[in-house]
């Protein structure tokens, strides 16, 4: 068994990496010691279960079979696979972006706890989806916009709303190589239509679809989440908030809210204020109600509300084993089905709240936005009543918990350096035309036990900031890089190149910024149209040094989004290869002549400083085709011998 130290970088989750060792409890990690080898087919692409004539698979080295039963060859057979992959991700991202849309109709309809509160917000996304809301009052004009919004998933023809935020050259190349997705699910259904048995054997054409699907997801679901999340619940600003399994506190009733959808932690985190809870708590004898979250449910209530985050997808087995947490509810993604078991190794309750993601012997209370804050305080209920039953002595929880500023939007920026007076993108247009930052990398994704947890991202990310490069983080990968400071204004003095730094310091910001959950990478494709519309770095995303990562990336959500981002003209590396290295054609794509269609790539490295180099090299190619000036500080140094 390999150490904790081997297993993270985490000392917070190295302490209970031992406990569960000292314990008997397996983690991710053990399970996944004792699937090892794993198939080596599966991690190639090139085993295909499409069809009862199969299972089949492609013998990689050329001496076995080259062709399944029906005469699929590796390429059709990984892009296949790969296809249904991106499906799932957007699919996922796709039905987060409906929930919200169908919650603020309700509250729209008045049928809810929820109400509008970014007026603003709502207003502008209106607009967006074409609507004047001129002479609307805020209800009607709510209802507008959550029927607007749910027509992009059922749309048939044309082109998504959003797609229009995009700069005019890159909508230009979607509609030059037929990319345009139609409507969110057109898009997905077309996609499983499409690697059905005997429909499209033509790699490129899958993956043409795989990038309709993509854009489905960023330009649609994850875009439409963002934006009504924003409407309903508030747009973030920055705040300071705390990370680690120190969020989780002896004296308290702990409920950990996991998942991805911030409908219910939203009202469980006003149910946690309801003082009749706080005195039955305090009766129980806890000195209060701590919630904490997870994941990206962690990420939504954390940036709007301060509310600290146990942690990361990584962490979800090591907060129960504290021995401290009353109630554990889950909603969608990312959840792992070992928390049944190990939640009745210690009194922890695990709840389901979604009729979509359930499991057999599992306390199941169902969430409905009619009756939202009701099931929140029944929740919180359930947890006081939990906390009763927690053995004193089994409790352990790592005192780790760290500071970290979160709460940044591609609105904010306006305001975060042109000043509350001239909102503007110029000054952040400027530092890079100048040179002071290189670029701009999103920094982003899941934590996989593959890796040590932590390690790629924190080594990537110093890398990229000791080179003057902005980095902008969200999901797991938000998290992880919380935990090595990474996520202070402080970091920039201690990890920061001189032009990076400067900037920083102007403004008080730290080199790394968190902009919220998975669907809120949706924020980084606006962020990136709103540096191509402010002028002086080219006329399309593809023009901008900018790039993408995911170095411990693990979900299909994952694939999708990078995928999105490729076809948006924003090049991406992974630290796992996607499957696609056992299907040459494919392969040869996707890190290559997709270029030619979309402007950008894709880029596989494990090693996290070999990325960061391969990287900036990027970087500095886009700077180079810009005509930019050198780094600032680079030419002064050089220049001082
Ligand atoms: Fe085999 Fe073709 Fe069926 Fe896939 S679709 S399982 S390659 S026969
Ligand atoms: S939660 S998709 S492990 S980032 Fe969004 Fe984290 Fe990846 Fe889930």
């Amino acid at each position: 068994m390999s150490t904790a130290e081997k297993r993270t970088i985490d000392p917070a989750s190295q302490k209970m990496l031992d406990r569960a060792k000292k314990e008997k409890v397996p983690t991710a990690w053990d399970r996944l010691e004792a699937m090892q080898p794993q198939c080596g087919f599966g991690q190639l692409g090139v085993c295909c279960q499409v069809c009862e004539m199969g299972p089949c698979r492609i013998d990689p080295f050329g001496e076995g079979a080259q062709l399944g039963v029906c005469g699929a060859n590796a390429d059709t057979i990984a892009a296949r696979n790969l296809l249904r992959k991106i499906a799932v991700g957007g699919a996922a991202h796709g039905n987060h972006g409906r929930t919200t849309a169908f919650t603020l109709q309700m509250a729209a309809e008045g049928q809810s706890d929820y109400s509008v509160r970014d007026e603003r917000k709502l207003r502008q996304t209106a607009r967006y989806l074409g609507i004047d809301p001129e002479g609307k009052d805020t209800q009607a004009l709510a209802k507008l916009v959550a029927e607007a919004a749910l027509v992009q998933f059922g749309q048939q023809e044309g082109e998504l709303a959003f797609l229009a935020r995009a700069p005019e050259a890159r909508q230009k190349i979607w509609r030059e190589h037929d990319l345009a997705p139609r409507g969110v699910d057109r898009e997905i259904v077309t996609a499983l239509d499409q690697t059905h048995m005997g429909v499209d054997h033509d790699p490129v054409s899958l993956m043409k679809q795989g990038m309709r699907a993509a854009l489905a997801d960023g330009w649609g679901g994850s875009m439409i989440g963002t934006d009504i999340q924003d409407i309903l619940f508030g747009s973030p600003e920055p705040l300071r908030a705390k990370t680690n399994l120190g969020a989780i506190k002896a004296d308290r009733v702990n409920i950990i809210v996991h998942g991805h959808e911030p409908v219910l932690s939203e009202m469980i985190a006003e149910a946690a204020r309801d003082p009749e809870l706080l005195a039955q708590a305090k009766d129980a004898g806890a000195e209060g109600i701590q919630i904490s979250g997870l994941c990206c449910t962690a990420n939504e209530i954390l940036m709007r509300h301060g509310i600290p985050s146990a942690g990361s997808f990584l962490h979800q087995e090591l907060a129960v084993l504290t021995g401290a947490v009353d109630v554990l509810t889950v909603d969608v993604q990312c959840w792992m089905p070992s928390l049944k078991d190990l939640t009745e190794y210690f009194h922890t309750k695990l709840v389901t709240t979604s009729d979509r993601a359930r499991q057999l012997g599992t306390d199941h209370i169902d969430f409905h936005e009619t009756h939202a804050l009701e099931t929140a305080k029944e929740i919180v209920a359930l947890a006081i009543e939990n906390y009763k039953k927690r053995d004193a002595a089994r409790v352990d929880i790592p005192d780790e918990e760290i500071d970290l500023i979160a709460g940044f939007t591609a609105e904010y920026i306006y305001k975060l350096l042109g000043g509350t007076f001239r909102p503007s993108y110029r000054p952040l247009n400027n530092a890079i035309i100048e040179g002071r930052i290189r670029g701009i990398v999103g920094v982003v994704g899941c934590e996989n036990p593959k890796v040590c947890q932590g390690e790629a991202h924190a080594t990537l990310v110093r890398e990229l900031i000791k080179n003057d490069v902005l980095v902008v983080t969200s999901g797991c990968s938000a998290s992880a890089l919380a935990r090595v400071r990474l996520l202070q204004p402080e970091s920039a003095e201690e990890f920061a190149g001189r032009g990076l730094r400067e900037v920083c310091e102007a403004v008080g910001i730290p080199p790394v910024l968190h902009v919220g959950a998975c669907v809120d990478n949706s924020r980084i494709l606006i962020a990136c149209s709103n540096i191509v519309a402010e002028g002086g770095l080219g006329n399309d995303i593809s023009d901008l040094p900018v790039a993408g990562a995911a170095p411990e990336w693990m979900s299909e959500k994952a694939i999708t989004i990078g995928w999105y981002a490729v076809a948006s003209g924003i090049s991406v590396w992974f630290g796992d290869p996607l499957p696609v290295l056992g299907a040459p054609g494919l392969a040869q794509f996707a890190t290559e002549d997709v270029e030619k269609m979309v402007g950008a790539k894709w880029g596989f490295e494990a090693d996290a400083e070999k990325m960061a180099a391969a990287i900036i090299a990027h970087l500095d190619a886009k700077r180079e085709a810009l005509k930019l000036k050198p780094m600032m500080y680079q030419v002064q140094d050089q220049a001082a011998g």
